[in-house]
């Protein structure tokens, strides 16, 4: 595959961009080689520089799950941006807005938009720490919850795919304040709490875990937290930036059943453009400024072109429930035709899946928890991207992250994706 124009932008890029690139997991350096440069994408297909076209198994990180350019929503942004493109004031449509997430996500009461994942979880934990009058809070090796300060230990995402340790600008009181526990360990949360007594203010968790591969919650997990957050008065939050409106409409928390207190948004919220929510119970949320003191503000947040693609996209989902089983189908048939040809080539894998999330682990064994997907065997998991990437097929560049699987995939493009991981493990 003829690659030479990404080549060269990758070269020019690091002139001007640290890595050359303005995300870490893009730059490719735990998989090694030259990030492909995208010019454009439509339905399950991306298109590089070079003219080379993908199967997208990565979606941007999720948001398209109907795939690229899906029409409905370009239509709408390009109709919104002729009455202007921000007004710092509100507006109609952030209410619509608001009342479809609601109607998606009942156990909402009020829900706050800001711009990013990140955003919406590091917003959640300021407001579960005002609410509480508490500091520490619980998250889980492996899980990310985005960049800031407080999330940066024991994450996954870039932090696991770059091995990096301890991220020097995060003070150790900041860091001293964020306990750990291993995914799918209740006695260990148990054992956290015992020794912090009266001083948690909030677990937050990816109720499905896609920043160390995708790793899915054990029966009575996310029960068992809900129960002691209860019986504490600890803020439960879910991370829905993956798994909301991507797993079903009300996400995670319709597909296990549980009720958070607090629940944060990205992703599909915003059809790819920058959106991020949280939001949840009404007396923790007439906390926030300006109801209450607990301070949170953007410029952009419920900016209209943001609004409307993701407005038109929800809306979309939720007339069209069958979309959910579809995907689901879809991914099963993938994950059942990987499952054979790397069981007939005897090659050990585990591979996780539920709804349109997935992710092969090169691993004899179940993964569980970060623990497990970090014995997986990461340099085999590369030389497959590789193999994929050159045969069209466009894979997360890191073990460490969940596929994300798109509505507009279709027979052929997973019959495809299995036969050229027959073709590469036959010549393993
Ligand atoms: N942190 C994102 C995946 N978990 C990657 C973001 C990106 O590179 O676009």
């Amino acid at each position: 595959m003829n690659i030479s124009k990404s080549e060269a932008l990758f070269s020019r890029a690091q002139q001007s961009l640290p890595g050359g690139v303005n995300s870490p997991v893009r730059a490719f350096k735990s998989v090694g080689g030259t990030p492909v440069f995208i010019r454009k994408s439509k339905g399950a297909y991306l298109y590089d520089e070079d003219d080379n076209k993908y199967i997208d198994y990565i979606n941007s990180w999720g948001p398209m799950i109907l795939g690229h350019a899906f029409e409905p929503v370009i239509e709408a942004i390009q109709k919104k941006a002729t009455d202007s493109t921000s007004f710092g004031a509100p507006t109609e449509l952030e209410i619509e807005m608001a009342e479809l997430i609601k109607s998606m996500a009942p156990n909402i009461d009020l829900i706050r938009m800001v711009s990013s994942g990140t955003e919406a979880c590091m917003s959640a934990i300021r407001l579960a720490r005002g609410f509480t009058g508490r500091n520490k809070f619980i998250k889980f090796e492996g899980c990310y919850h985005g960049h800031a300060d407080c999330f940066l230990v024991k994450a996954g995402s870039g932090i696991a795919t770059l091995n990096i340790q301890s991220v020097p600008g995060v003070t150790t009181g900041v860091a001293n304040d964020t306990l750990t526990a291993p995914y799918n360990n209740l006695e260990a949360v148990q054992q956290l709490i015992a020794e912090n007594k009266n001083q948690i203010a909030a677990i937050i968790i990816e109720p499905v875990a896609g920043n160390m591969g995708c790793v899915l919650p054990q029966k009575g997990f996310l029960e068992g937290l809900r129960k002691i957050c209860t019986e504490e008065n600890i803020v439960f939050i879910f991370d829905e930036v993956m798994t909301g409106f991507r797993l079903a409409q009300g996400g995670a928390q319709e597909l296990f059943q549980i009720d958070a207190d607090l629940v944060t948004y990205g992703k599909v919220i915003g059809a790819g453009m920058p959106v991020g929510a949280f939001g949840g119970k009404l007396e923790i949320m007439q906390r926030i400024a300006p109801l209450g003191n607990v301070y949170q503000a953007g410029t952009l947040s419920g900016n209209p072109i943001a609004m409307i693609a993701g407005y038109t996209l929800l809306q979309y989902l939720k007339n069209n429930p069958a979309i959910y089983s579809e995907l689901d189908e879809k991914a099963t048939y993938l994950k059942n035709g990987l499952l054979k040809v790397f069981n007939n080539a005897g090659i050990p894998v585990s591979i996780n899946q539920t709804g349109s999330m997935m992710s092969v682990f090169f691993s004899a064994t179940p993964v569980n928890n970060f623990t497990d997907a970090s014995a997986s065997d990461i340099s085999k998991f590369n030389t497959y991207f590789h193999a994929m990437l050159e045969a069209g097929i466009y894979l997360p560049p890191s073990g460490y992250e969940s596929w994300f699987l798109s509505n507009a995939l279709n027979l052929d493009d997973l019959n495809a994706t299995i036969d050229t991981t027959k073709s590469t493990v036959d010549k393993w």
